[in-house]
């Protein structure tokens, strides 16, 4: 069976855009795939957080995972700071990796302009991505585009060890969650709907209420023209919302078109609130469920001792391959 897995950073709280664009895609696979989702929470502290909420946060991430429909039987969910040998490992990896090569990542490039102060850790961040990718030989990594580099080097970063030091790792691909999910942001339907984005009524959060939910659908950007047709480029808003309606229902987006073809947006929206506030009221009512239980204890205890032995041995033998051993 092949390998996935992917990550998501509890830099704020899961939106539907994470929903829609990487954790159904997981939910989906996890039937064919031996599939790994984490929380990466040592890729959040290369931007600055409250400490206190960050904690907070984590547990959080795993209770929506599963509440989303992952299901720990059959998929590993483990918290990547528990994994000791991940941030041993990445220090391993940033000696074979150039500064040069780290300094070129598109990410790395954008923020720190954002913030002149930026750590030495937002630079090694794709080393430790590649470490998260690496440790446990994935197949296949689910990501959006702008992840794709960081996986690319991932892969540079694991043939160049092995033609120096012998086979290690196994080489891993990209998958491009397609363009069709990428959600926008409600309110600027030209950005993407993102959690650490300062866009209170253009950010759907997965723990948004019935009422905040239908208030933020309704007062969506759209456009004058009143025609309800799937069109990105002329009409994003109204594209947008035709794209949450199709994940979430899973009907066609043309299915769609044609029942509201003689509504009014007015009606669209009204329908499109209601398949988000039902979508997200059953992932929420599960949610509540799990939050406090020893259930989720129990899951991300054995999602770590799981890991650390994938990790340990890979450790073990990186350490022996670059002849750092007694
Ligand atoms: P940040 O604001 O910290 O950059 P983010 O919400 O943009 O966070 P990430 O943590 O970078 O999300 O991404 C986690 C996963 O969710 C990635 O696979 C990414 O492609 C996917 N994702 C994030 N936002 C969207 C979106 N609006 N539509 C579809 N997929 C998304
Ligand atoms: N960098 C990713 C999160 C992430 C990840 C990973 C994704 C960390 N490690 C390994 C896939 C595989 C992000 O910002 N979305």
């Amino acid at each position: 069976m092949k390998r996935i897995l992917t990550g998501i950073k509890p830099t704020g709280e899961i939106t539907l855009g994470n929903y829609i664009g990487a954790i159904k895609q997981m939910v989906n696979m996890q039937d064919e795939y031996e599939t790994y989702l984490f929380v990466a929470d040592l890729h959040a502290l290369t931007v600055p957080q409250d400490p206190k909420e960050l904690h907070d946060r984590i547990k959080r991430f795993v209770a929506m995972y599963i509440a989303c429909g992952m299901d720990p039987n059959k998929c590993t969910i483990y918290i990547q700071s528990e994994n000791v040998y991940i941030p041993a490992m990445s220090y391993l990896l940033e000696c074979t990796t150039s500064y040069g090569e780290a300094s070129r990542m598109i990410q790395f490039k954008e923020k720190s302009k954002e913030n002149k102060n930026f750590s030495v850790g937002l630079l090694t961040y794709p080393v430790l991505m590649a470490v998260d990718i690496l440790y446990c030989d994935a197949d296949y990594v689910p990501v959006g585009i702008d992840q794709k580099q960081h996986v690319e080097l991932a892969r540079d970063i694991a043939i160049r060890f092995n033609s120096r030091y012998g086979d290690t790792f196994n080489i891993p691909e990209p998958l491009v969650t397609s363009v069709g999910t990428k959600i926008k942001d409600l309110k600027d339907p030209s950005k993407k709907m993102s959690k650490t984005e300062d866009s209170p009524t253009g950010v759907i959060s997965m723990y948004d209420t019935k009422e905040e939910i239908t208030k933020k659908i309704m007062g969506a950007t759209t456009d004058s023209d009143n025609t309800i047709k799937f069109d990105p480029d002329n009409k994003p808003g109204i594209s947008n919302l035709l794209n949450i309606a199709s994940s979430l229902s899973g009907r066609k987006i043309e299915e769609i078109e044609q029942e509201f073809a003689r509504s009014g947006y007015g009606d669209f929206k009204k329908y499109v609130a209601s398949v988000v506030v039902e979508k997200l009221g059953e992932i929420q009512d599960k949610y509540n469920k799990l939050i406090n239980s020893d259930e989720l204890n129990k899951i991300l205890d054995e999602g770590k001792t799981k890991t650390e032995k994938l990790a340990k041995e890979k450790y073990e033998l990186m350490k022996q391959r670059m002849g750092v051993i007694r």
